[in-house]
């Protein structure tokens, strides 16, 4: 029955299988049909066969069902409706009033009964509409104990009825869905600062743009407080879901013609990737939410064990960082390396930098990963090669042979041509190759060894450097550098830092410059920034040194421009 907009008319199905029964619902039927209930007029449909009953009933166009019937048939009648959850109200006629016959027929369902002798059409308009009156407040009890009042949706218990179900149906079909819990950022600032009514406007406005983004088969939630809960189909490579979420962040931000928009956070579940149980989920949606409000919000992340975050930012970094080359974003920077023998730059560190329109300076720390990840790390770690090379070229041809370094990450060696491209790219520029020398952390030595062995003999034929980045920091056992044709190491910055107050980090250094040095391994020390730092180095016989103190990382020009100007480490150990 529908609620809303009361009808005008009331459709009465009445089942009457013997003639004796027709001949009493005739009879009433006429006088029934003058009288009205809240303002409708009764309209009464007699049908003599079951069968045709239950399909009738089952298209749910019948406001109240009459049946007039053997009591043990009525009984399944109403068993069988009332299992399929249909709730409208049903009167039964009975021989008399006896309770052994009215009982069971209550308890199979029927609303009420009237007794064949008191059947006329005054008692019958009169019973059914308490019978409809009585439904309507029992439905009207059950949406309010299963929706939030405010927004209209489902609350948290219906949800996770629902919840319950979509997985079950999920399961059997082999779908993923994900389970999603959303907060808005910005709703306990409004409701302390703004009050109650604009956070509840708040509130409604973003239900409204949740539901209208989201398809109909999903299901939205608002639970407690400002939490939504939502629950998506998604496929097992989760990238729709990546880009629905980050949909849904844009609808939320966006500024509406209520009121302004708010960032959302939102935490995700997969289903049956994180858990196969629904509670489960939830709490995992949950601690990824978390997750997401101690970083600042704003943004979206799937739970995992792994803890692999997929979050907004990476998804669109992960679009944009493919065209960042063409769109002519990156761009390389050069930070000088003094020889503390010679006190002159013997090298530098070529150093990437992306400057996205839509992100800012973006650090490699958080590029690089999606660069291995999306698999652009080839090109754009190429591209790096190439710039270097033609820069060491350029200041070679202007009498100064630097030593370059770039920084490979092991993603660049997954397509297997590695080799060929660096030398491709040597004989095309015609930089010798000890000018050239690659940076690798301690982990890519370690890991693949096996596959990585032919790899770094071939780099060594071609006559590159290597040289252990980070040194100290990675990997315990020291047997690799013995199987790798490694030619320097760089003490970790943060070995650095402490000298030469902390006597550990000095007897750590020292060590490390006396094993490099067995080895025949040239020692760079890196993030140097203080002048006592250069001369305890200089002092234990470490060999170059890299620092904001001695050189920023700068264009090639402004290196160009310092190595014109003849720049050597001064006696007071400063640049000059
Ligand atoms: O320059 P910056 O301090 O932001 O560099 C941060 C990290 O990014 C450093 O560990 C550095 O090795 C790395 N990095 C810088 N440029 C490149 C590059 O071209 N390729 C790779 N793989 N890593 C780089
Ligand atoms: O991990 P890797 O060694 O490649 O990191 C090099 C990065 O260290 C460069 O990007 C540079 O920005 C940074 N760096 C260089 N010198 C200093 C320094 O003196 N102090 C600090 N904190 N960072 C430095
Ligand atoms: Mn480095």
């Amino acid at each position: 029955m529908n609620l809303s907009d009361s009808p005008t008319r009331l459709h009465l199905l009445a089942l009457a299988d013997t003639p004796a029964a027709r001949q009493r619902l005739a009879a009433c039927s006429a006088g029934l049909t003058a009288l009205t209930t809240d303002g409708a007029a009764w309209q009464v449909e007699v049908l003599e066969r079951t069968e045709d009953a239950v399909v009738a009933i089952g298209d749910g166009h019948a406001d109240a069902l009459l049946f007039d019937c053997d009591a043990a048939e009525m009984e399944d009648m109403l068993r069988l409706i009332r299992e399929r959850g249909i709730l409208t109200p049903i009167l039964v006629i009975t021989a008399d009033g006896d309770p052994e016959t009215v009982e069971p027929l209550l308890a199979a369902g029927a609303d009420e009964y009237l007794p064949t002798a008191e059947l006329t059409p005054l008692l019958l308009e009169r019973t059914l509409r308490l019978c409809t009156r009585t439904q309507a407040l029992e439905s009207r009890l059950e949406y309010l104990a299963q929706h939030d009042l405010l927004t209209g949706l489902p609350n948290a218990r219906l949800f996770e009825r629902q919840l319950d179900l979509a997985l079950h149906t999920a399961e059997r079909h082999g779908r993923c869905m994900a389970l999603v819990s959303l907060q808005l950022d910005a709703f306990q600032n409004i409701a302390r600062n703004s009050g109650q009514e604009s956070a509840e406007q708040l509130l409604k406005q973003s239900a409204q743009r949740l539901k209208a983004l989201l398809r109909r088969s999903d299901l939205v939630a608002r639970s407690q407080g400002e939490e939504f809960l939502l629950l998506l189909e998604c496929s097992a490579d989760l990238t729709d879901l990546a880009l629905t979420a980050s949909r849904l962040l844009e609808s939320l931000a966006a500024a509406g013609s209520l009121s302004e928009g708010s960032s959302a956070s939102m935490g995700i579940a997969v289903f049956p990737r994180s858990s196969q149980d629904p509670r489960q989920l939830l709490e995992q949606a949950r601690a990824a939410l978390h997750q997401v409000r101690d970083a600042g919000g704003n943004d979206f992340r799937v739970y995992d064990e792994s803890l692999e975050v997929i979050s907004h930012r990476r998804v669109l970094m992960e679009h944009a960082l493919p065209g960042a080359i063409a769109r002519r974003e990156l761009d390389v920077r050069y930070q000088p390396r003094f020889d503390l023998r010679s006190r002159r730059i013997a090298g530098a560190e070529v150093l990437l930098r992306w400057n996205s329109p839509d992100f800012g300076a973006v650090s490699p720390d958080q590029f690089i990963p999606v660069a291995e990840s999306t698999g652009a790390i080839s090109r754009i770690g190429g591209w790096v090669l190439e710039q270097a090379i033609r820069a060491g070229r350029h200041w070679m041809d202007t009498g100064h042979d630097l030593r370059l370094a770039v920084n490979v990450s092991a993603g660049q060696f997954r397509s297997g041509d590695f080799s060929d491209l660096l030398g491709r790219l040597l004989t095309t520029h015609g930089l010798p190759p000890h000018l050239l020398e690659l940076e690798l952390t301690e982990g890519v030595f370690v890991s693949n060894v096996v596959a990585h062995r032919d790899l770094f003999a071939t780099l060594n034929e071609l006559g590159v450097g290597l040289a252990v980045d980070d040194f100290g920091t990675g990997y315990s056992a020291l047997a690799y550098l013995r199987h790798f044709p490694v030619h320097a190491l760089k003490i970790d910055r943060t070995f650095i830092t402490g000298l030469p107050e902390s006597e550990d980090d000095c007897a750590i250094v020292r060590a490390i410059v006396a094993m490099g040095h067995a080895l025949d391994l040239r020692v760079v020390a890196e993030g140097v920034d203080a002048p006592e730092q250069i001369r305890f180095l200089t002092e234990i016989g470490c060999d170059e040194i890299q620092g904001f103190l001695v050189g920023k990382p700068m264009t090639a020009e402004e290196l160009g421009e310092l190595l014109a100007s003849g720049s050597t480490l001064d006696p007071d150990e400063r640049r000059s």
